[in-house]
């Protein structure tokens, strides 16, 4: 299914007349302020973020999996739901693939889809926490850290597989997330389960094409319940740079303990340029997987707030992948994704609005309360009309999810699709 651009202005015509309005009184207050308007519509439609092609389903907890029926069965089917998010959105222009879920059966044939819908292919995933089918080895008790030499083998021999299935595709990084740890104490030997694990990421480093890089993502606890090898952003950062110049931390908003200081975390990451990419979501409690900015928006502004200060100051962090990382129970996979990537460019759009001079001001002569003034006098801009601007501009949706459901589309990829078609992923 594809949504065609006529389609699109028509959702948008009745709105066009209160968002000039909206618009321009905007615009009016901020440029009075010094603001660049249309520099900052111009970053809002740079920034464009991958969507998880394990996330085009209903997710599921072991408590149950409710399913919404007309999911993508098959990878073409995913990219092309990809392609109608960013058709609404104008800024989902990139999948990223997880292997064995989605190995492409034609490569040509997926890229040509991908390309004729603007949609790239960022990091690709591998998964060394499941077992495959007539695999020789279990990794039961972990895989790059596993005490025994054939299992790190075979999970090594897999990533190095992975980076070739992404080079095809045209991807530049390599996602290794491990579930490796334990349940209960002395099950392992903490120093001999790190050091395979530094010694296996470093055969893995030595796969990586020239200009690709390794983002190696941490995580507290889950599915081990005691202990975890790559626990905290301290052991990615140590491992990324035990790794090289090509291995940085990957954050993922849900893996950290609660009250975490994240935006602390990403500060420190971009200064010691080793901070490669995102994985967005929200939690209340643990790796909640929930949607972005639906919990503590305030915290992701305060993150996007220090992204800001480092793409500005710490040219020696690179370009950042921007993803998604969610699982849907309760909501349409597509609606999730959409007010996901709405929450990611309004928590950047009031990031962008930050006088980050009047701030630096302000904290050298420690003027506590006029720092806290400078940063909520960003938060708290309505910024949706410059998001809806950015995205009528490149020929989105004023309102995706009024255009998504005016348009009809989740039941139109059940009469394409049928109800019962299940999407491979979490
Ligand atoms: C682990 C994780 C990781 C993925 C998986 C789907 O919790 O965040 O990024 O491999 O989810
Ligand atoms: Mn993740």
């Amino acid at each position: 299914m594809k949504i065609e651009q006529n389609h699109i202005q028509d959702a948008n015509k009745k709105a066009l007349q209160s968002h000039q309005e909206h618009i321009d009184f905007l615009s009016h207050s901020l440029t009075r302020k010094g603001v660049d308007v249309d520099k900052i519509i111009k970053k809002l439609q740079d920034f464009q973020v991958a969507i998880p092609s394990w996330a085009l389903g209903a997710g599921g907890t072991r408590f149950g999996r409710f399913s919404f029926y007309g999911e993508p069965s098959n990878l073409e089917q995913k990219i092309e739901d990809v392609g109608l998010i960013h058709s609404l959105t104008q800024t989902a222009g990139a999948v990223s693939l997880h292997i064995p879920w989605d190995i492409p059966q034609d490569y040509n044939a997926i890229k040509e889809l991908a390309n004729g819908l603007d949609i790239k292919f960022d990091a690709v995933n591998s998964n060394t926490f499941q077992d495959q089918k007539n695999a020789k080895e279990s990794y039961k008790y972990g895989s790059l850290s596993n005490i025994s030499k054939s299992v790190r083998e075979q999970a090594i021999q897999h990533n190095l597989e992975v980076i070739k299935i992404g080079d095809k595709l045209g991807s530049k990084s390599l996602t290794v997330w491990l579930a490796d740890g334990s349940c209960f104490p002395g099950q392992n030997n903490f120093q001999t389960a790190l050091q395979n694990t530094e010694n296996s990421l470093k055969e893995i480093y030595k796969g990586l094409p020239t200009d690709w890089s390794m983002l190696i993502e941490y995580k507290p606890y889950e599915p081990n319940f005691y202990s975890t090898v790559i626990q905290d952003w301290g052991t990615s950062f140590m491992l990324a740079n035990a790794c090289g110049e090509k291995a940085f931390s990957l954050v993922d908003l849900g893996h950290h303990l609660p009250n975490s200081n994240i935006e602390q975390i990403v500060s420190i990451l971009m200064l010691k340029g080793k901070l490669g990419g995102f994985h967005f979501n929200d939690s209340k409690y643990g790796d909640d997987d929930l949607t972005v900015g639906s919990i503590k928006p305030y915290a992701l502004f305060l993150i996007f707030n220090e992204l800001v200060y480092g793409m500005q100051n710490n040219p020696q962090n690179p370009d950042l992948a921007w993803m998604i990382d969610a699982s849907h129970n309760v909501k349409d996979p597509l609606e999730d994704l959409i007010q996901s990537l709405d929450a990611i460019q309004e928590a950047y759009a009031k990031a962008l609005l930050v006088d980050q001079n009047a701030l630096k001001t302000a904290q050298q002569e420690n003027d506590v309360v006029k720092c806290q003034e400078i940063l909520q006098d960003a938060y708290r801009t309505d910024v949706r009309p410059l998001l809806a601007k950015a995205r009528l501009d490149k020929g989105g949706a004023l309102s995706p999810i009024h255009a998504y459901r005016s348009l009809d589309v989740r039941n139109q990829l059940i009469r394409e699709r049928g109800k019962d078609t299940k999407a491979t992923g979490l």
